[in-house]
């Protein structure tokens, strides 16, 4: 059975199970489909590529695999059929769909009203700051304009390396608070060069979901 689906880029990631014939090779195909059928095991439409695994001496494998497949989205579906040669023959069916996910960098821009570098309840986002999300090449891969969410969501991003680059409105009297405070990533700011507004560099994994690279901004107090 599949059990995740994660897509982005030319790549797709994906985890399931295998329970059938012991110490057999299986040829795993993969398809593309739009809807599935009534059952849940739906036909497969357009093939995106295959692998094989083998079975243990308990007819079990587990396997995480990434293959070359682009145009997928979220809500397709990803289906499977699992080929061997056991001793009655060949066997072949259908695994369950999984719903693709998009492989992903999402996080925020806040305003941090006591300056500490950590979002606290009752702090909120900050609109107008341009958000850039740059490859291991120094590329500007996806770029987004904070709302008064000061959300950013990328998705469908390729396996790598990645920067966040924020830039903040000109003019206002923003500053990065201070990166790496309080040992909580998921509500720490992780701005570390105040002059660029840029990240260090972090991984997207096959199975990513990146959600804790965030920016927070204060208003220096200026001395007379
Ligand atoms: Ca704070
Ligand atoms: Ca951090
Ligand atoms: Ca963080």
């Amino acid at each position: 059975m599949l059990l995740q689906a994660v897509a982005g880029g030319n790549t797709l990631f994906i985890r399931g199970t295998l329970t059938s014939t012991p110490n057999t090779t299986f040829v795993l195909e993969f398809f593309r489909n739009w809807i599935a059928d009534q059952t849940g095991y739906g036909e497969g439409e357009v093939i995106l590529g295959t692998a094989s695994v083998t079975t243990n001496g308990s007819g079990f494998v587990a396997f995480s695999l990434t293959i070359s497949a682009s145009g997928l989205s979220i809500g397709n579906l990803v289906t499977a059929t699992a080929t061997g040669q056991d001793p009655d023959g060949w066997t072949s069916e259908f695994a369950e769909n999984v719903e693709v996910e998009e492989r992903s960098v999402w996080g925020v821009v806040w305003f941090d009203m006591d300056a500490d570098g950590i979002l606290d309840p009752g702090e909120s986002g900050v609109a107008g700051v341009t958000v850039n999300l740059r490859d291991s090449t120094g590329a500007v891969v996806r770029t987004w304009l904070t709302d008064g969410s000061g959300e950013f969501p990328f998705f469908l991003l390729e396996v790598g390396y990645y920067v966040l680059e924020f830039l903040p409105p000109v003019g206002v009297g923003y500053a990065f608070s201070p990166p790496n405070q309080g040992g909580n990533d998921a509500v720490d700011s992780d701005v570390v060069d105040p002059v660029t507004g840029r990240t260090a560099s972090f991984y997207v994994a096959p199975d990513g979901h990146v959600q804790d690279v965030f920016a927070g901004l204060y208003f220096p107090v200026i001395e007379a």
